[in-house]
């Protein structure tokens, strides 16, 4: 069995900043920031974290947490400010930078290329609805191999193409804020037509570094034992998982969802889902929560027929369900039905309101090494997320399942898509007044727990003695 890769998780958009530095074209999210009411208290990405500026704090506080992997994104208007022709060279060499950085530091770079910032030329001309996107994106996909490609340890593809197509397309919550369900659909096959013709495009360089995609599938749980609710849970479930995973394991779009939505017509054309079968070494899932649902009669607005069911469970910031369980059941679910070589869960974590209180000054004896920083994040909640969670994820393996790594969401608080700033995900606080980041409490268990000393393993070096 290889060892467990623990990391951490960003993307660009979230926490770089300086939107307009060195030649950065205009994405989706800079437009749909600045639509009245289209994210929190109109807040944006232009500052963010100023991580494009900050990173080698960032990656002092990588060293710090003692990760195995570094998962960002690389901003796609940084590399092509209209989405398609000559890279710029000032985005590639930042990119270089921090992977020379991190592979100093014994970090390996986890690069994910898609993570939702389309540049705005491209929308102009259609956007994910359109087939010519899927080919922009494979062609700066291979820019990126190029350049990067003899530093990058791990590469994801797109993330999430739930997301982008059906809340940007269909639900119009996300970038570019489009409402068309038949839009939605269309951009769902041209992001994993993308991703297919990404991965022709790597094999063809005959790189070796582990290639996938990056789901956020959906299998919530039946409220009861009736197998009408199994039923019910299962239609709730397909258009994130089945959708995707069905395609992507070579057996084209599962009939019995498109069956249930007028609008869903994914333009399939000839090779299409060859490509997007193409092999992949290791898939990755984002999960948060885990829904109950149950059967409810079908009308207009719900052609599925199901309804989310009452649940106990305590909730994070963001109102979801604090499932732990929900992801050993995931893990077991996907790993069952689809033949997933390798899974890594590319994003967990959570949520809270977090308050930093003043820090007590540095006492004890011997007094401690290093000032610490004036403020301290108790985030209790989410400690016990993170180890539940993590715990989750190794009992699946201990069972057979194929899982491999799992990432935190995410290194630092930054912007939460249409919520701004509102909700804080971060191991690390930051304040975005002054951009100064402070480890939280769960940083310092999150390192306790990479080393090995947190889920119940003996401590190193008291293991095996007789
Ligand atoms: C994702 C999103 C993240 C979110 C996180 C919390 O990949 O799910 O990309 O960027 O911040 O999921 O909602």
């Amino acid at each position: 069995m290889r060892p467990f890769l623990w990391g951490a998780a960003t993307a660009a958009y979230q926490v770089e900043g300086s939107a307009g530095a060195e030649g950065r074209g205009s994405s989706i999210w800079d437009e749909f920031c600045r639509r009245p009411g289209a994210v929190l208290g109109g807040m944006t990405g232009d500052l963010a974290c100023d991580s494009y500026r900050r990173w080698p704090e960032d990656l002092e506080l990588l060293k710090r947490l003692g990760v195995g992997s570094y998962r960002f994104s690389v901003a796609w208007p940084r590399i092509q400010a209209e989405g398609s022709g000559r890279p710029l060279q000032a985005g590639l060499d930042h990119y270089r930078r921090l992977c020379e950085a991190l592979l100093e530091a014994g970090i390996e770079p986890a690069a994910t290329i898609y993570h939702w910032d389309l540049p705005s030329a491209l929308e102009a001309a259609g956007g994910w609805p359109e087939r010519d996107t899927a080919r922009r994106l494979a062609d700066y996909a291979d820019i990126l191999f190029g350049a990067l490609g003899d530093l990058v340890g791990r590469w994801f593809t797109v993330n999430e193409p739930w997301c982008a197509a059906f809340l940007g397309y269909g639900q119009g919550l996300h970038a570019p804020g489009r409402r068309d369900e038949g839009e939605a659909y269309r951009a769902a096959h041209h992001l994993l037509l993308g991703h297919g013709l990404a991965l022709r495009a790597y094999r063809a360089r005959g790189l070796a570094a582990p290639i996938g995609i990056v789901l956020n599938p959906s299998t919530p749980r039946p409220a009861t034992a009736r197998a009408e609710d199994a039923a019910a849970a299962e239609r709730a479930g397909a258009q994130r998982t089945a959708l995707f995973l069905d395609p992507l394991y070579g057996r084209g779009y599962p009939e019995a969802h498109l069956a249930l939505h007028p609008a869903a017509r994914p333009p399939v054309e000839e090779g299409d889902l060859e490509l997007i079968a193409g092999p992949c070494d290791m898939l990755g899932i984002n999960y948060y929560d885990e829904d109950a649902v149950e059967a409810a009669p079908a009308g207009p607005g719900r052609l599925e027929a199901w309804r989310k069911a009452p649940s106990w469970r305590e909730k994070t910031d963001m109102g979801w369900d604090i499932v732990p369980e929900g992801l050993y059941r995931q893990i077991m679910a996907l790993t069952r039905r689809w033949p997933i070589g390798a899974l890594y869960v590319t994003e967990n974590g959570a949520a809270f309101r977090d308050e930093p209180e003043p820090a007590p000054p540095a006492g004890g004896f011997p007094p401690s090494a290093e000032p610490g920083p004036a403020f301290r994040v108790r985030d209790r909640g989410r400690i016990e997320y993170l180890r539940s969670h993590a715990a989750a994820c190794l009992r699946a393996r201990a069972d057979g399942a194929p899982v491999e790594g799992y990432y935190a969401w995410s290194l630092l608080d930054n912007f939460e898509w249409s919520l701004g700033y509102s909700k804080r995900f971060g191991l690390v606080y930051v304040d975005f007044a002054s951009g100064e980041r402070i480890p939280k409490d769960s940083f310092w268990f999150y390192r306790d727990l990479v080393a090995g000393q947190e889920l119940g393993a003996p401590p190193a070096g008291l293991s095996g003695g007789s």
